[in-house]
């Protein structure tokens, strides 16, 4: 049985299941991506919320493991060489677990570059842009007058819908037939930014239709509509 008890976090969030890989979470885009990845692998995993509104994030235990205080986060007690692998930054845990278990991810060298280039592209574009626009219409930023902010991140948010949607013409998911973490990556922003952030019209999203149907296809997978409510919601 490994031993988790270096880690501090297992101090406030005590492993039930210490053989199986620990996910620190909560269901936003970023964290569904790790657990929808983890559904979607099969791999057997033990979940632990950490409650924003009780400022977990920035408590000492869940900082020893991502000092950026974001979710997601794991702890693999089955990590390489066999040792336990601390991770943090959803992007580099969906490759991760890829590569781990030879998963969603294509095994032609060429092929998985093109993977990790849109994993990237939603790392570095889709997330921070979705995120702002989040952010100005529907936070505390809809309450500034300056309206250019938004604007700015309304104009980015749809240039970015548009890179995706001319890229999924002819194409069932980013890859092409496989789907894989790109998608992954990409659609829980996408469905958050017209669900939750209610920005929908803002962008304009009736006109990207390959993104919509996509974005419906990825949903009705089973392993993405277990993933996205996990760590289960209360009520
Ligand atoms: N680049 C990071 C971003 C993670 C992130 O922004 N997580 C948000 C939730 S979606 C968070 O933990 N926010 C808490 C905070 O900022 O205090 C990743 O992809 O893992």
């Amino acid at each position: 049985m490994p031993d988790l008890s270096a880690f501090p976090i297992t101090r406030k969030w005590p492993a039930q299941h210490p053989e199986r890989l620990q996910l620190y979470s909560l269901p936003t885009p970023n964290g569904v991506k790790v657990s929808i990845m983890l559904e979607e692998i099969g791999l057997p995993y033990e979940v632990h919320k950490v409650a924003f509104d009780a400022n977990d994030q920035l408590s000492p235990e869940f900082l020893s493991l991502n000092p950026n205080n974001k979710i997601p986060a794991i702890l693999d007690p089955q990590g390489p060489g066999g040792k336990t692998l601390a991770l943090f930054e959803s992007g580099a845990i969906l490759v991760y677990l890829a590569e781990k278990t030879g998963k969603l991810i294509p095994q032609d060298p060429g092929r998985r570059y093109e993977a990790l280039q849109w994993v990237m592209f939603q790392m570095g574009g889709v997330g921070p842009m979705f995120g702002q626009l989040g952010f100005f219409h529907k936070f505390a930023g809809k309450e500034y007058e300056d309206k250019r902010p938004r604007d700015r991140y309304v104009a980015e948010a749809k240039r970015l819908l548009g890179v995706l949607d001319r890229h999924l013409e002819g194409r069932a998911w980013m890859l092409g037939c496989d789907y894989g973490i790109a998608d992954i990556a990409i659609f829980p922003w996408v469905r958050n930014l017209v669900g939750f952030y209610g920005a929908g019209d803002l962008v304009g999203f009736d006109a990207f239709k390959q993104v919509r149907r996509v974005l419906d296809a990825f949903v009705a997978r089973p392993a993405v509509q277990r993933g996205l409510d996990i760590p289960k919601r209360e009520g």
